[in-house]
Order: structure tokens, then sequence, then C-alpha cells
């Protein structure tokens, strides 16, 4: 029939198959095939019922997204999808892997749905800044009511097949490994019991609780205002949803649909948001390391340090049922690190999101250990241990000699020099970075860090470890800092010098809020703790003065807020006067209130700054690596793409110009795209 799409017939029932790697996404190929084949078998007389099915590892997993935002080519899948809904034979669509999207959508045109238990529906366009356009907003309500759909859709969580069952998002299980034979005996069943074509847009039962109780979206926006806060399409989606219970004519709710949805997609955080989808998986590309490399097999880990760092860490491989021999100095603090993994553990099952089974298994995968002698047959170590280039070196020296060959012998560090700490091994091929964020069993962000002799081996090892640990892995170059820590840094600094200026905690924090961080600078310094960044200064800084006075932040005192014992900050005369005090003695130029918009351009071009030098000097392979960075590593607003892409959006001389009058020289990088009209990121 076409590359993609092909038919065949089993005794009265025609069997579409469409199979476009690597997901089956709903390009023109892939509509055209579904079309043309649908077209061929509804006019075929010998053809009583149709089984929709896809090849390869899953049914449709959306619209092509590289397609947005150029003219869709005919069949649209608007177009596609109401050709299937009016099928005048019973319709089936037969799922495996991930129906997303419009690959759900295209389901819920079928009259009827069959999945294998470990397949998932869901409709996720919200993460890309949309909505179903494809009749989603419509249909999901009438299949699992108002309330469910608002959840499934603003959330854009996939469901599990069994769940979605239960829900009525599918109509039955097949059996793990048969949903051909499976989906065609329920199509024959169908058939036999004369069951009737249900059309999703027919139904009622499930929508009519809705109609004439227009005070839920309100409640609904109101009780996720956080959640959704700097999102623009959770908003629509409710809208479109309240459209669907409002309007009676389903066609009037379709238009509506299609309203949001085109507001959506030609919004910047929706740009944004796709941006992101391929940068996050573009990262694992490393020209220099083809995907063929060879790579360690990694079936036991070696974790140093029990502390929260290597806990976390640890947990990670014990996570996805990799033993790890967890070595410390003391029995104390292996029994106080293995305690914590423990309670964590246990406090997810009292959440119910694992068994205590479950946390039994896990816990079995520790061997404690108390020397490194014990990380003589690992595959893999990551050192946790002070943050100390002797320190690190000490432990890299031994581990050379006790560990096997072959073996990767990996530093968490944050800041050092992972050459220097290779260099005191005999294998510098097998030594590399692996930064984990804290908390390291949460955060996603895994800085893979690849000295001056690091193997492509190594690196193609770490990558595909990082993937499988369900991180996302950006490679680094060895500098202070790596990319995250590095770019953020005259984050921090920014902050301090609209301080010594004039400006106030409040104001700062208010700004960098506005633009989208979940909390202000100066606002987080005070929750992790100013003798964090305070005590180690040799000069006098704010946090130094603050610690002097024995203001640690929450936990003591206060920090650049006083807080009641309920946490709650208010500004704080002491911090004010601290700050005055030095501002006068530095002879800072007090430069009195400011914009919030000139606050964010005071705190985040110099971070664009530092990404551009990150970026010529090659620490970072691509200005989307530093997004995906900042992002993960440092909660940026997702919906502005990350300081690279934001850069673009504000405008590269923009940003030049800025600097200079800040009296910060501006990189080479971004001076020559800005010049040239050229895009950092795009
Ligand atoms: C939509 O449907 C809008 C409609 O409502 C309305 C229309 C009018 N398009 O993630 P992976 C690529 S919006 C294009 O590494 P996994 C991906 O870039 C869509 N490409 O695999 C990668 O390419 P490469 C709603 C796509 O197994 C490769 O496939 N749907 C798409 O870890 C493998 O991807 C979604 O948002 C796509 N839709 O995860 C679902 N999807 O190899 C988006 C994937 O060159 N997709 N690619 O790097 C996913 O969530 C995951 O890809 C999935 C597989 C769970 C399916």
């Amino acid at each position: 029939m076409s590359d993609v799409g092909t038919i065949m017939i089993e005794s009265g029932i025609g069997v579409l198959t469409i199979d476009n790697p690597p997901v089956n996404a709903l390009g023109f190929k892939t509509r055209k095939a579904i079309f043309d084949g649908f077209k061929t078998l509804e006019a075929d007389d010998r053809v009583q019922a149709i089984v929709l099915i896809c090849g390869g590892r899953t049914f449709f997993a959306g619209a092509d997204i590289s397609e947005f935002g150029m003219p869709f080519q005919q069949p649209d899948l608007r177009v596609v999808l109401a050709a299937l809904e009016r099928s005048s034979k019973p319709l089936i669509a037969a799922i495996h892997g991930t129906a997303l999207g419009g690959g759900y959508e295209t389901a819920l045109v079928c009259h009827y749905r069959i999945a294998v238990p470990s397949a998932k529906v869901g409709l996720p366009e919200v993460h890309l800044g949309l909505l179903p356009g494809a009749g989603g907003t419509q249909r999901l309500p009438r299949v699992v009511g108002v309330e469910a759909a608002l959840d499934i859709m603003t959330t854009g969580r996939p469901v599990p097949a069994k769940k979605a069952k239960e829900l009525g998002m599918i109509d039955a299980l097949a059996e793990e490994g048969k949903l051909r034979e499976d989906a065609i005996a329920f199509a024959r069943q169908i058939l036999e019991s004369a069951a009737p074509l249900v059309r999703v847009r027919d139904r009622e039962d499930k929508i009519a609780p809705a109609r004439g109780t227009p005070e839920i979206y309100a409640a609904f926006l109101e009780k996720n205002k956080r959640a959704f806060r700097g999102f623009k399409a959770p908003a629509n989606i409710v809208a479109a949803v309240q459209a669907a219970a409002e309007t009676a004519d389903f066609d009037a709710g379709l238009v509506r649909e299609v309203e949001l949805f085109d507001e959506l997609m030609a919004s910047s955080e929706s740009a944004a948001q796709r941006y992101y989808f391929f940068a996050e998986r573009e990262t694992t590309k490393i020209p220099t390391v083809p995907s063929a490399t060879p790579k360690v097999d990694i079936i036991q880990v070696g974790v140093i340090g029990a502390g929260t760092m290597g806990g976390g860490i640890a947990m990670n491989f014990l996570n996805i049922g990799m033993p790890v021999t967890l070595v410390e100095t003391s029995q104390a603090a292996l029994d106080r690190g293995i305690s914590v993994i423990r309670r964590n553990y246990e406090i997810t099952a009292q959440k119910g999101r694992m068994t205590q089974g479950q946390v039994e298994q896990r816990m079995a995968l520790i061997t404690p250990a108390l020397g490194l002698e014990a990380l003589a047959e690992v595959d893999l170590v990551i050192e946790a241990v002070f943050e100390e280039m002797d320190v690190k070196k000490d432990v890299f020296g031994k581990l050379d000699k006790i560990c096997k060959q072959g073996a990767l012998l990996a530093s968490n560090t944050s800041f050092l020099d992972v050459d220097e700490i290779a260099s005191v091994t005999s294998r510098p091929q097998n030594v590399l970075g692996l930064h984990f964020f804290s908390p390291a069993n949460v955060m996603r962000l895994l800085e893979v860090v690849r000295g001056e002799k690091t193997s492509k081996e190594a690196i193609a090892t770490a990558m595909a470890l990082g993937k499988r640990l369900g991180k996302v892995p950006v490679l680094s170059g060895v500098c202070f800092g790596f990319i995250a820590n590095r770019i953020m840094t005259p984050y921090t600094a920014g902050a301090m010098n609209v301080l010594l200026e004039g400006g106030t905690p409040e104001d700062v924090d208010a700004a960098l809020v506005s633009y989208g961080f979940a909390m202000g600078p100066l606002a987080m310094l005070d929750l992790v703790g100013l003798d964090v960044i305070g005590r180690e200064s040799s000069e006098r800084t704010i946090p130094s003065e603050l610690v002097k006075l024995g203001r640690l932040g929450q936990k003591q005192n206060g920090g650049f807020y006083d807080y009641d014992e309920k946490r709650c900050a208010t500004p704080s005369p002491v911090a004010a006067k601290i700050v005055a005090d030095l501002s006068r003695d530095l002879g800072v130029e007090n430069k009195g209130t400011r914009s919030a918009e000139q606050i964010v351009a005071q705190l985040l071009y110099p971070v664009v700054n530092e990404g551009a030098k990150v970026l010529e000097e090659g620490i970072a392979l691509r200005a989307s690596d530093i997004d995906v960075a900042a992002i993960l590593g440092y909660n940026w607003p997702i919906y502005t793409g990350g300081p690279m892409f934001w850069a673009d959006t504000v405008g590269l001389s923009k940003i030049v110009e800025g600097l200079r009058a800040a009296g910060i020289e501006p990189a080479a990088l971004l001076v020559r795209k800005a010049e040239a009209g050229e895009a950092l990121a795009r």
C-alpha cells in the first residue's frame, strides 16, 4: 500500500498496520497512510470491521512536533480523524507502547479501544505548551468526565492501561504480546454481538453532570495556581473543556478548541517548550562519540560517601535494581546513611507509591563497607566525599590500585578539576565526572564531565547509564563549576550587586519570581543556608557579613529576611543595615530603586554571557545543552526555553548593550552573533 501502511484482511476483519519509526508520529506520511488505508478497507465489501494497529515500539506518539510552525500538508490530522469517526464499519484501535496526544485522539475517534497492559495513554500536549487540538479536549471529558479530563490534560500524565480501563479511556485489555490476535477477536465479538458503533462525540453520560456548573473551572484554576503559574496552556485547556461542557453542539466545541490551540501555537511559551522537547533529546548526541561506540557493562556500582549526596546517588541505582556497595569511613556514618535511605523509601511506601516488599528489595541491594577494598570488583565507582582536591586525589590514587581494570572511576565533584583528579591514576581514560544535583535521587540533571583523556567508551557508557537512571545526561568539558553551576554563579553575584546599589531583597526576589523562578535568589540562599557560601569568602561580602553576625538564613537568626516561627519571611532591618554599611565601606554608588525588568537584566544578562563563554570555549556542545542544564539544574522556567533561548527572544544586541552598560565585557561569541543578526539557540 505504502512504505508506512499495510493492510491485511483476515476472515472479514481488515487490519491496517502503520509502521513509521521511531514512534509513529503523525507526520504527513503517517496521516496519509492511515487515511488511504482506512478508505481502502472501508470500501472493501469483504471487510466487516477494521482494526487500526501500529508496528514498532508504540502506537502513534502524537502529532509530528517537527512539523509544527509550518502549514500542514493535507490531509491534516483533523481531516483524517473526521474520516475515521464517520466509519460505517466498527473501527477498533489496538494500542501498545504509548498512545499520546494526537495518537490517543486518533484512538478516541475509533468506536472501541483495546490495549495491552503495558501500554499507556494520555494527552501530554501541555508539556509542549499546547492543548490536545484534534478533538481531545472535547472527547476526553465525554469519556472520563470533566474533572478527570482536566486532571489528565493539565498534568499531561500518561495513564497506564489498567487505570485507563477503569476510567473508560480504553474498553478492553489484550494479553501482553497478543495485541493483534486479541484485537481481531474483539472486533469479531463486536460483530457477533451487534454492539453499537459508539461515537464519543455522541456520549452524554459522563459530561452531563458538569453541564451548568461554570464555577468548577475557576475553582480548578485557583486550586492549581501555583503549578500553572507562568504557563499559558493550562488555562486554555480549562477553557476548551468548559466549552465542551457548555456547548451542546459538539462541532462548535471543536471550533473553540482550534481557536484556543492556535493561540497557544503562536505563543512564545509553546515555542520555548517545543524547543526544550528536542533539546532534551539532543543531549546524548555527541559528534565525537558515535552511537555505536562500545560501552562498559555496568552491573555493580560502588558509591563512596553515604552522606546526603552519596545516599541520593546510591538510590538511583537501587531504583533500577542495581547492587550498590556503599563505602564510609566509620560504622556510625554508614549506619546513618543507610537509615536515611531506608527512611526515604519508607516515606514513599507510606504515600502508597511503593510496597514494603519493594523497600526491602531495594535495601537488600546495598552492601555496606568500611574500606575502599570492597570496590575491587565493581564496574563503576562514584566518589562523593568532601569537595577538597587533596581528599579526592587520595581516594582516586587508592582506587587506581584497588579497582579492576576497565572499571570507570567517577567523581561527583561540583567544581574541581577532573583532569587533576585523573592525573593521580594510571588510567585517566577511565576517569570522568558524574555530577548529580541535590537531591540526587530526584533531580534529573546529570552532568557527565569529560576529562582531557576520558575515553569515548567511558562517555558513551555514562550517557547511556544516565538515561537508564531516568536522568538527562548533559556533556560538559572541564572548567570551574562545569555548565550549570558556572553559568549561575553571576546570578547570585548580580543579586548582591543590586542590594549593594540600594535595591531591597524583596524587590530582587519579586522580580525573579515574576520572571518565573519558583523562589527568588535571596530567599533561596536563606533556605539553603548562608554558611554554604558566606564562610568560604575571604573578602567582605553580604553573605559573609551576615554569617559573621550568626545570620545563617532560615535555620538560624534569619538571613536576608527575618523569619517567624512558621518560617514566614519579613523584611529585616538588621540585614538592611549590614548591607548599607558594607555598601558604604566599599564605596558603591546608590542607584536607588529600579524596575523588575532592570533587576532581571542585571541578574540574567550575565548568565547569558557566561553561557556564551561556555559555548565558545567548547565546554558545552551546544546552546540547547546549556538550557537543559539551567532548566533541570536550577529550575529555570521552562516556558522561557532557558537562558540561551530566552536571550534570542530578548535580542542579542540588547543583551550586549546591557552588559556593556553594566561594565561587563560581553563574550566574543555574543558580540559576533549580535552583529551578524544570528541566534544563539535557534
Ligand atoms: C499533538 O499531538 C498535537 C495534537 O493534539 C494536535 C495536532 C493538530 N514528533 O523520546 P524518545 C522523536 S502534540 C516528532 O527519545 P522514548 C524524538 O525526538 C504531540 N518526533 O523515545 C526522538 O528522536 P531522535 C503530543 C518525536 O522511547 C525519537 O522520536 N505527543 C515525537 O524515550 C524517540 O523519542 C507527545 O508530546 C513527536 N511527537 O519515548 C509525545 N515523539 O531519536 C512526545 C518522539 O531523533 N513523545 N519523537 O532523538 C514522547 O513523549 C516520547 O518520545 C515517547 C517515547 C514516550 C513517545
